[in-house]
């Protein structure tokens, strides 16, 4: 009966959300041990972008936990760590794998570094370009948001609802500083200015993930950012949208695995916030200054 290669070792009986839930759980408790502790810094792209050996440790962690439940399942990490060359995904691509696991280790690197107390751990999984899974979880508040396509999000195993203000006026928003210093930023600066005096104010927590956290469990009215991926995102769209809330890009049209600029908020207020960001040319989707 037994091959040349023994097959991987296969949990049965495990659904996608436990796994999700475990996973996250045994990442954050093992990311705030490192916290303070990590010795190597790296930067990617420039200074705004880092990546420390936690990251990596994390995405290594949980793409082992996942693969020894669904061995067949493909993978999109934002350290990319530990693929083989034929399962490395991009988000274009992830759209049309039957299975994909959406992961960032730790979303809120900069708060990491720093040792401020905001960052987070996000799994999704998607089916053919579908969220159907997203867990966020917050170790050092031991704050787990679940969301279940069709079956509603929930914090801290409680029920989960978008807040209820009407207006942008009334609204407590949520943005980024995007890392991106030529195009994004100055852009996010013109919805920030724009916004600020529309909307009740503004917070930036630092954590793309925590950020939809919060809308779906109603304590930000909405958010908006350029520049961010799937795995920034991904878990906290179905949060959203689990939560009564309304996910799209910043001009209004449908999520994607693939949207780069994202606006979430209570549903109250989405049209009104992409509104307003068309108003000020600040959803990033605008031709280049210069340009007609
Ligand atoms: P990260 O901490 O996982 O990198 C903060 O505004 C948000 O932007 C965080 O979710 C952060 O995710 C994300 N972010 C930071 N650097 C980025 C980059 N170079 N490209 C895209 N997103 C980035
Ligand atoms: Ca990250």
């Amino acid at each position: 009966m037994s091959g040349p290669t023994k097959p991987l070792y296969t949990v049965s009986g495990k659904s996608f959300t436990a796994v999700a839930i475990s996973t996250a759980a045994k990442a954050g408790e093992w990311i705030q041990t490192r916290l303070g502790q990590f010795s190597k810094l790296e930067m990617k792209s420039s200074s705004r972008d880092l990546v420390t050996e936690v990251d990596k440790g994390a995405e290594t962690m949980i793409r082992n936990l996942i693969r020894t439940h669904f061995p067949q399942h493909a993978f999109l990490g934002e350290e990319g760590v530990g693929g083989d060359e034929e399962d490395l995904l991009t988000p274009e691509r992830a759209e049309q794998a039957e299975y994909v696991w959406i992961v960032d280790p730790v979303d809120g690197t900069t708060n990491f570094v720093h040792g401020l107390p905001f960052f987070s751990v996000s799994i999704a999984l998607a089916h053919r370009g579908e969220v159907i899974v997203g867990v966020v979880y917050d170790p050092v508040r031991d704050e787990l948001f679940v969301a279940e396509k069709g079956k509603g999000a929930y914090v801290r195993g409680k029920r989960a609802r978008v807040s209820e203000e009407a207006t942008l006026a009334d609204s407590l928003l949520a943005t980024g500083f995007p890392a991106d210093t030529d195009r994004n930023l100055p852009i996010n600066l013109l919805g920030i200015r724009h916004l600020a005096t529309r909307s009740r104010n503004i917070r930036t927590i630092g954590s793309a993930a925590l950020h939809l956290a919060y809308v779906s469990a109603g304590r930000l009215s909405g958010f908006w950012e350029l520049g961010l991926n799937a795995w920034d995102v991904a878990a906290g769209a179905l949060l959203v949208q689990e939560a009564g809330g309304r996910v799209t890009d910043t001009a209004g049209r449908p999520y994607r695995l693939t949207t780069r600029h994202i606006a979430a908020s209570n549903g109250a207020i989405h049209d009104e916030l992409v509104s307003e960001l068309r108003a000020a040319n600040a959803t990033g989707y605008e031709p280049p200054s210069g340009g007609q």
